[in-house]
């Protein structure tokens, strides 16, 4: 966040008072109305590539927050991405941000942000509330009347189709599906991390604007499956899961270990999956003084409801990895967790696996050693800095490296990330000797076992549903924006086609995994600040919402 004394440049107040333009709001809701809906044909035709062009990650993006009323000062504020600053508490209990000042609101507007027990019911059940229609802002009172709006042009977000690379199959022999991804932003983090938007005006911050328009969202986007990130445990319990549920959804949720209030939560429509296994995945270990975090993961195993053949069931995980930019040790022993659990559950036999889908606020940006880490399946950190992990900082001169391994033996999962057996000296599937051997001798590795010894792997082939840069102008898509960074974080990986997954007997599919047949496009950091950021009017969280559509062939 910019500093007080910099916010004020020429008389004018860079932050709040910028003209807030919703996305793809001329005249239309963005998304789409009403069932069914047409996916293809609704939206222009793509003009995509189905290749992952995954290119190096770069940082700065060449333009910068709107100042209102056109600069008269040779001055601007630098655009997001070069204001990733890190909190300097970070490094001792990073998720842990300063509670934030609220000394400026007024006394109705503190009323309104003061955490409360969710016992307590400070919001109106889901049935009072009036979900705004299509067209318009949402009706909710708010509590100061915004002031009168230029509307530019909207970024629009468009549907690109895919399924035109793949064959038509008769609806018997096909599972379709959508997928989105969400971190919706709790009231407690917005709360707490204040700063992160200044650039906001005040009355789109309050949760009793911000909640109509998050279930309009979802409603619209109609997913079969929802992977939500950050919701507020009073709100999903009083407002978000009887919202769903009346739209069909069965609803999952996992909290946040600790005092944390928010959680991740999974939603699926009840005709289109059978629920056969939760596994709630908490990061923490009392024990171990590097899962001392209380980030979470939630992970369903579910069966499609197909009425003429039998279907594989599909792994749907979904987590929200800690945020903190310099502790990537952590990050990676987070998702070393997880992948071990999504191994438990969706192995079929030796290295097969049902189709997954993996969805989650990562906080590791795209080509950063986490991200390639879960594309590529290996990952060679020796001598790697702890802050390089996730990329989210471009200095990480003077920190720590990684140590070898990352955990400790005592967590039980091994550098495939693969839970250990109990019995001691029992090979993992897929684990050479040479890996086993290093588990045994640690402390006087040979090189090749310290160069195996330093190397993470995992048994699944995942792809990305993004892409990560817009192929025509090579810019960076942004998953989650506000004034210190403008970034994707967010991701859909899933189980490709190709891949090592389960194909049921008989079966004479073309391919085992799972089929991308389009997602909603993201968008440049320069349209987002166009619509002076997230959030806005119409887009309630700082982070957009990932959606993609899935075949599964039967
Ligand atoms: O970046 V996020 O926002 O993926 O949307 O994930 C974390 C951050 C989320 C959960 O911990 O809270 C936000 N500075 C900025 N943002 C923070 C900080 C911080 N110090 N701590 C938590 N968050």
């Amino acid at each position: 966040m910019l500093p007080r004394h910099l916010r004020t440049v020429g008389g004018r107040c860079f932050t709040p008072s910028c003209n807030p333009r919703p996305l793809c709001m001329s005249g239309n809701f963005p998304w789409w109305s009403g069932p069914p809906r047409p996916w293809s044909s609704f939206f222009p035709a793509p003009t995509w590539h189905l290749q992952d062009n995954s290119r190096p990650h770069h940082y700065a993006a060449p333009h910068r927050p709107p100042l209102p009323g056109g600069p008269i000062f040779p001055w601007f504020p630098p655009p997001a991405s070069w204001l990733h600053l890190s909190h300097f508490n970070m490094d001792a209990k990073g998720e842990e941000p300063f509670r934030k000042r609220k000394k400026e609101m007024g006394e109705g507007e503190e009323q309104q942000y003061k955490r409360k027990s969710w016992t307590k019911r400070p919001y109106p059940p889901a049935s009072d509330l009036r979900v705004p229609p299509i067209h318009g802002t949402p009706e909710v009172v708010v509590p100061a009347s915004p002031p009168t709006e230029s509307r530019a042009a909207p970024a629009q977000r468009r549907w690109e189709d895919f399924s035109r690379h793949y064959p038509e199959r008769s609806s018997k022999d096909k599972f379709d599906f959508t997928v989105m991804s969400y971190n919706i932003l709790s009231q407690d983090l917005l709360e707490d991390n204040s700063g992160l938007y200044s650039h906001c005006r005040r009355p789109y911050l309050f949760w009793n604007y911000r909640l109509p328009n998050i279930l309009r969202e979802l409603q619209d986007m109609n997913a079969d499956i929802l992977c939500l990130q950050e919701v507020q445990e009073d709100h999903y319990e009083e407002q978000i899961k009887p919202r769903l549920e009346a739209l069909g959804y069965a609803c999952e949720y996992k909290s946040r270990t600790g005092t944390k209030p928010d959680g991740c939560a999974i939603c699926f429509k009840s005709d289109k999956f059978k629920l056969k296994l939760v596994k709630p995945v908490e990061y923490f270990r009392r024990n171990i003084a590097l899962l001392d975090r209380d980030n979470i993961g939630l992970v369903l195993m579910l069966q499609p409801e197909t009425k003429q053949k039998d279907a594989p069931m599909i792994c749907v995980a979904n987590t929200h990895l800690l945020y903190n930019p310099r502790r990537g040790d952590i990050k990676l022993t987070q998702l070393a967790i997880l992948l071990a659990e999504i191994t438990r559950v969706a192995q079929v036999q030796d290295s097969r696996f049902y189709p997954i889908v993996l969805c989650g606020d990562f906080n590791s940006v795209p080509g950063s050693p986490l991200h390639r880490f879960i594309k590529e399946g290996t990952l060679h950190y020796e001598g790697m800095t702890i802050g390089k992990v996730s990329g989210q900082e471009k200095y990480t001169r003077g920190q720590r490296i990684l140590s070898i391994p990352i955990w400790p033996q005592t967590l039980g999962i091994n550098q495939q990330c693969v839970y250990e057996a109990p019995a001691k000296n029992q090979k993992q599937p897929g684990q050479s000797s040479a890996e086993e051997t290093v588990m045994k001798t640690d402390g006087q590795d040979t090189e090749s076992d310290k160069r195996v010894a330093s190397s993470l792997r995992h048994h699944f082939s995942l792809s990305s549903v993004y892409s990560h840069y817009f192929p025509d102008s090579g810019m960076p898509e942004v998953t989650t924006c506000h004034s210190r960074c403008a970034v994707t974080v967010d991701y859909i990986f899933y189980s490709a086609s190709d891949s090592n997954v389960f194909r049921q007997p008989g079966s004479d599919a073309p391919c085992d995994g799972l089929q991308l047949l389009g997602r909603l496009s993201l968008l440049t950091e320069q349209d987002l600040w166009s619509v002076n950021g997230l959030p806005n009017e119409i887009n309630s969280s700082d982070h957009l919402s990932l959606l993609a559509k899935f075949r599964l062939n039967l």
